[in-house]
């Protein structure tokens, strides 16, 4: 396509969020002139928000890398000299070739979402690391808890078709603030608002999501799975219930209403902070609202018990029947409806089963323990990319202490010079989504999208496909799969044998840049049943917890850091401290670019009236905020819209663009939620004074 300002490119946004927006790069003279959201596209609608808006600043920034560089200070002091590609990929391949002649295990790859790219994302890289040996990573950082108590109940992410929820006329938002972190689908909840669905948000602060809503409830973190607990047992002691539905399609019912008895808002009202007549009044508007959504997201995954708080969320449109209507159920992520072909794309039979070792796995939430501690054998290197582990991973000080092993020899792959490549042995510029191939699934609706290089490749940037080509022929490895294109990649990235995946053809995707899914428009995925659990039924009782040893009926499990859960530590430390995604960063992300930065303003805490009072703290002073794990430093925001005994910090900022060297992770802990092995950052309490 071709206009009069130029060449008009296909491109998907590649960032770690539910909309994945099409989008349309418009090329002239090679370069990048403007960047918008795809007219055509429904979900994108033409709109992009208020960050990637302004992807062109990040594609062109002057802190971009331009070229590998090897460190010439101490590690993290992010000194470095200017080297070739050609040093630069032989120095990896020989210490990653000593270190796999003794043990390949002691290599690590680290990605996470940087792009969610598939080709970009989990191919290449997985096959090179596969044909290595090296350790496994257990991909948990976001939202492994909350998948596992998803798929529990329900058998895989799929639920409401966020375009049907404009019918809904109850949507409970619930741990998510889609104004910040989904906003083309909040697009989609506030038509519903406006015809006539009433929005309850459950926050534990008064979000921008919660302002916009008619009721707010602000529960203490995570308690959510109380509060659920106690709508069930409402639900089913005043039978506002569809019996039929429960007969038919769900599995466990009586020992559900056996285990939910005396789980009455009563018993939630302590645990939640919550008055028993909300719960009670929210359970009761909910068990006749019709149809009635839940919207859920990762936000209430954070704590220790997030796996069963989205599980016991998840077994109440099974309930009350709301899965009979489009617009009703629930909806956490669209992601299992995709047909991504993962065995093509990371090829697992390239690993060298045959050589007698037992795979190993490494937890990427708990880093720094593996770094420090993991032993049979250690980490001796680590290949970083699409991720900044020494910002975002919890328990910061202790990943910044394993980063500092002289002795680990530490790859990074990065566009800027984040945290994390202040680590680096070897640092490598990467390409942006501008500047390489790729395709995409999503979890927050149902179209795929495609992504088509727009220019040449910064510098000397290298896309990572581009790096595990070149170092699959440094390291010798002659195997074809290794050296695929990127157009063969994303060739491969679905399996077109589903019918779903009809219209997700190479050549379909490439004609128009996006495609939906192949399922009925407005589908109700659950209407019938259907589940795509062990027993086809929704499982109240599930059989893939008994399997993994935990319970298989919905409990209580609270969270690690509490006043009622843990008492001793509430009295040093009273206050829980949450840190979701401020508005102008995505995770860490953007927090190093100057429209962002000034957009933020700095690192933010906000606290009740109440409790600054108590403190004698007033607005606008510099707080510490602190525990046993470590500190950070923040300018204090008195906010009503806080819950007394809770407060917040807007993150995740870069340490060294913080102001004091900190930042949230400093504080988080590396308690395990109980299902998944995700981090626990929202579980987390501290205290609070002048700096
Ligand atoms: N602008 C922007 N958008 C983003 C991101 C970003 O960093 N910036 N990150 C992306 C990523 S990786 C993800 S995973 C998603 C995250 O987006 P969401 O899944 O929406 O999760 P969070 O923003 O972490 O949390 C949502 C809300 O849950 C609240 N919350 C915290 N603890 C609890 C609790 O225990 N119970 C309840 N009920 N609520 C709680 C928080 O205050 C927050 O307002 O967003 C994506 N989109
Ligand atoms: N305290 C606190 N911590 C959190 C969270 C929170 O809410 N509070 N949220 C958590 C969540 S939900 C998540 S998902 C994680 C996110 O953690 P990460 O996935 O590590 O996300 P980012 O911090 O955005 O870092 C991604 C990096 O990848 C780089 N990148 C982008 N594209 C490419 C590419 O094509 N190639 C290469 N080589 N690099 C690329 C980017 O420049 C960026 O520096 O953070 C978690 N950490
Ligand atoms: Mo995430």
């Amino acid at each position: 396509m071709s206009t009069e300002e130029g060449r008009v490119v296909r491109a998907a946004c590649g960032h770690d969020c539910p909309d994945t927006c099409a989008m349309e790069v418009t090329v002239r003279d090679g370069r990048a002139v403007k960047l918008r959201g795809a007219p055509d596209m429904p979900f994108t609608n033409g709109a992009l928000c208020t960050k990637v808006a302004h992807y062109l600043e990040r594609v062109y920034s002057d802190q971009r890398l331009r070229h590998p560089m090897k460190r010439v200070g101490r590690k993290g002091e992010g000194r470095f000299e200017r080297i070739s590609w050609e040093e630069a990929l032989d120095t990896i391949a020989a210490r990653f070739g000593a270190i796999a002649a003794d043990d390949p295990r002691a290599i690590l790859p680290y990605s996470y979402a940087g792009t969610m790219g598939l080709v970009q994302g989990e191919s290449l890289d997985r096959r090179f690391f596969h044909r290595l040996g090296a350790s496994f990573l257990d991909r948990t950082i976001c939202a492994s808890a909350g998948a596992t108590g998803w798929r529990a109940t329900v058998g895989a992410s799929i639920g409401t078709d966020p375009e049907a929820v404009v019918d809904a006329k109850l949507i409970l938002i619930w741990g998510a603030n889609p104004v910040v972190s989904n906003v083309h689908g909040w697009r989609y909840l506030q038509e519903a608002k406006r015809r006539g669905a009433r929005l309850v948000c459950i926050d534990p602060r008064r979000s921008e999501t919660a302002a916009r809503c008619d009721l707010h409830l602000a529960p203490w973190p995570g308690t959510d799975g109380a509060l659920a607990l106690a709508m069930m047992q409402v639900l089913i002691a005043e039978d506002l219930l569809d019996r039929d539905y429960i007969a038919r399609y769900t599995l466990g019912f009586a020992a559900l209403a056996e285990r939910v008895r005396d789980f009455t808002p009563e018993w939630a009202a302590p645990l939640t902070g919550l008055p028993a007549d909300a719960i009670r009044g929210l359970a009761r508007e909910y068990g006749v609202a019709s149809p009635s959504l839940i919207r859920l997201n990762y936000g209430l995954n954070r704590c220790a018990g997030g796996g069963m708080a989205v599980r016991n969320i998840a077994c109440l449109p099974a309930l009350t029947g709301a899965w009979r209507h489009p617009a009703g159920g629930a909806l956490l992520s669209t992601s299992g409806n995709f047909p991504v072909d993962q065995r093509a794309l990371q090829r697992p039979e390239l690993y060298p089963h045959a050589d007698g070792r037992r795979p190993r796995t490494i937890n990427m939430a708990f880093i720094g323990e593996a770094l420090l501690e993991a032993t049979a054998p250690p980490i001796r290197a680590i290949h970083i990319y699409n991720a900044n582990p020494v910002a975002v991973a919890p328990d910061g000080n202790r990943v910044r202490a394993g980063f500092a092993r002289e002795d680990l020899f530490c790859v990074v792959h990065e566009l800027f010079q984040t945290d994390t490549a202040d680590y680096a042995d070897i640092l490598l510029p990467a390409t942006s989504q501008l500047e390489h191939r790729d395709v995409h699934s999503t979890y927050g609706h149902l179209y795929a999208v495609a992504n088509f290089p727009a220019i040449a490749p910064l510098a000397e940037a290298k896309s990572n496909t581009e790096v595990f080509r070149l170092l699959a022929a440094r390291m010798g490895f002659t195997e074809p799969a290794l050296f695929e294109s990127d157009d063969a990649l994303a060739a491969a990235a679905f399996r077109l044998s589903d019918r779903r995946a009809l219209g997700l053809g190479p050549a379909a995707l490439a004609a128009r840049g996006w495609a939906r899914l192949d399922l009925p428009q407005r589908v109700a995925p659950f209407a019938e049943g259907g589940f795509p659990t062990p027993s086809g039924r929704c499982e109240f009782r599930s059989s893939l917890l008994a399997q993994m040893g935990l319970d298989p009926l919905p409990a209580w499990h609270p969270p690690a850091e509490s006043p009622v859960s843990n008492p001793a530590l509430a009295a040093r430390y009273p206050l829980a401290l949450i840190t979701p995604p401020a508005r102008n960063f995505l995770n860490s992300s953007f927090a190093n670019l100057p429209r962002f930065l000034a957009g933020e303003g700095g690192p933010r805490l906000q606290m009740h009236p109440q409790d600054a009072a108590a403190r004698g703290l007033a607005g606008g002073e510099r707080v510490r905020i602190r525990n046993d794990r470590g500190d950070f430093q923040a300018r204090l925001e008195i906010d009503e819209g806080v819950r007394p005994g809770v407060v917040v910090s807007p993150s995740v900022w870069w340490r060294k663009l913080s102001g004091d060297g900190s930042n949230a992770n400093a504080v988080t802990s590396s308690v395990a939620t109980d299902m998944g092995g995700g981090p626990t950052f929202y579980d987390c309490l501290v205290e609070v004074g002048r700096a």
